[in-house]
């Protein structure tokens, strides 16, 4: 494998460059991002980039972790962003545009641990995420080496069938073994989970080495100490692209309707067979999904997710396309001023 192809340079990304980009430019990896610099890593090594300008004005064209940009080879300036493969993208609380997470992820570990920090409802939200991004992803549940009853999560996760589950002790690097299929050369692997569920300590064992620094949890309550600061890409010694970021208090879904459809393509079939086309499953004859409700088949607490989850995403999409709109119609009238300026300067000469 080529320098690049372990970075994850794929045919989709080689396909994008004109005959003259593949002359006059490099392309490199993003991985971390700064206020107005990124760090990158290309054929060359590492380097840091600047990133401001107005090539970079538009808050989702500006690169996130994990993105390929275009250097012009001599100066080493950025000439544009490559389209991405997939995007994790969140909606901060009271936020109007989404805050991008990172780009080109393959696969993605959703991590919980074996206590309290345990929650169902989370690993649905994330699921949406990873369905809408189009990424392979299992669920670790670190710290099995602290809590002896695993029945109990096995028995949580049985509606999803085509989750992987694997329990770990994150600090065993015999443990994390099976781990590997999902950041082989060339892929990029992500892990998201809250504070303190271990996700650099399972970094550091598939890495090998302390790449990422962590710390102890809370005793009381089992909450980390949102000791990453800052999602940042790690190249592991074996070959794959780890992502390790900052536990999410928050991860607001932003329009991920098709994300969250696939998460729960359950109660999506049931639906279909519901009496009335515009049921809202609550009391209405014929509604499919409170008998299944009622015959044990559906979770209560699935159902009122998915509702609450729906609700967000719907009105999320919505602020999202009045931004967008109010965007267009901002560039618009900026266009509009510019060409009556030249319109004038060329009628003055
Ligand atoms: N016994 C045991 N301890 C673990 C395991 N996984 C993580 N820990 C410990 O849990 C603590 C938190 O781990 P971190 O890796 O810092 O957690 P994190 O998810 O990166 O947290 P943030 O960076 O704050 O988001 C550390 O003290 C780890 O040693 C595990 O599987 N078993
Ligand atoms: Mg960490
Ligand atoms: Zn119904």
């Amino acid at each position: 494998m080529s320098p690049l192809q372990v970075l994850g340079w794929k045919p989709f990304f080689q396909q994008q460059l004109s005959l003259d980009e593949l002359n006059d430019c490099e392309p490199v990896k993003v991985m971390a991002v700064h206020r107005s610099q990124v760090e990158v890593t290309g054929e060359r090594g590492e380097e840091a980039v600047l990133v401001h300008g107005p090539l970079f004005e538009d808050a989702t064209e500006r690169p996130t972790v994990g993105d390929w940009l275009l250097l012009e080879r001599e100066t080493r300036r950025p000439l544009r962003r490559l389209e991405r493969s997939s995007l994790f993208k969140r909606m901060a609380p009271g936020a109007k545009q989404a805050q991008l997470i990172a780009a080109n992820v393959d696969n993605v570990l959703i991590v919980s641990s074996c206590n309290h920090d345990f929650n169902l409802s989370r690993v649905e939200r994330c699921l949406a995420l990873v369905k809408e991004a189009g990424c392979r992803a299992c669920l670790v549940l670190t710290k099995a080496d602290q809590d002896e009853n695993h029945e109990q999560y096995r028995e949580a996760l049985k509606g999803h069938r085509d989750l992987p589950l694997l329990l770990v002790n994150a600090l065993d690097r015999s443990s994390v073994e099976p781990l590997r299929e999902y950041c082989r050369s060339g892929e990029t692997l992500a892990l998201l989970g809250s504070s303190g569920v271990g996700k650099s300590t399972l970094l550091n064992s598939l890495a090998g080495t302390e790449l990422a620094a962590t710390s102890g949890i809370r005793e009381d309550d089992s909450k980390g100490r949102h000791t990453t600061r800052h999602r940042a890409l790690y190249a592991i010694p074996a070959g794959g692209l780890l992502l390790d970021s900052p536990g999410m208090r928050e991860l607001g879904l932003a329009d991920v309707g098709d994300g969250l459809a696939a998460t729960f393509a359950d109660i999506g079939a049931l639906a279909a067979k519901c009496r009335f086309a515009d049921c809202v499953h609550e009391s209405e004859p014929g509604c499919a999904v409170q008998s299944a409700i009622d015959s044990g088949e559906l979770d209560e607490r699935r159902l009122r997710n998915w509702r609450k989850l729906e609700r967000e995403v719907a009105r999320n999409s919505k602020t999202l396309a009045q931004s967008r709109a109010d965007d267009k119609a901002l560039g618009q009238m900026y266009r509009t001023v510019q060409s009556h300026a030249r319109s004038r300067k060329s009628g003055e000469e």
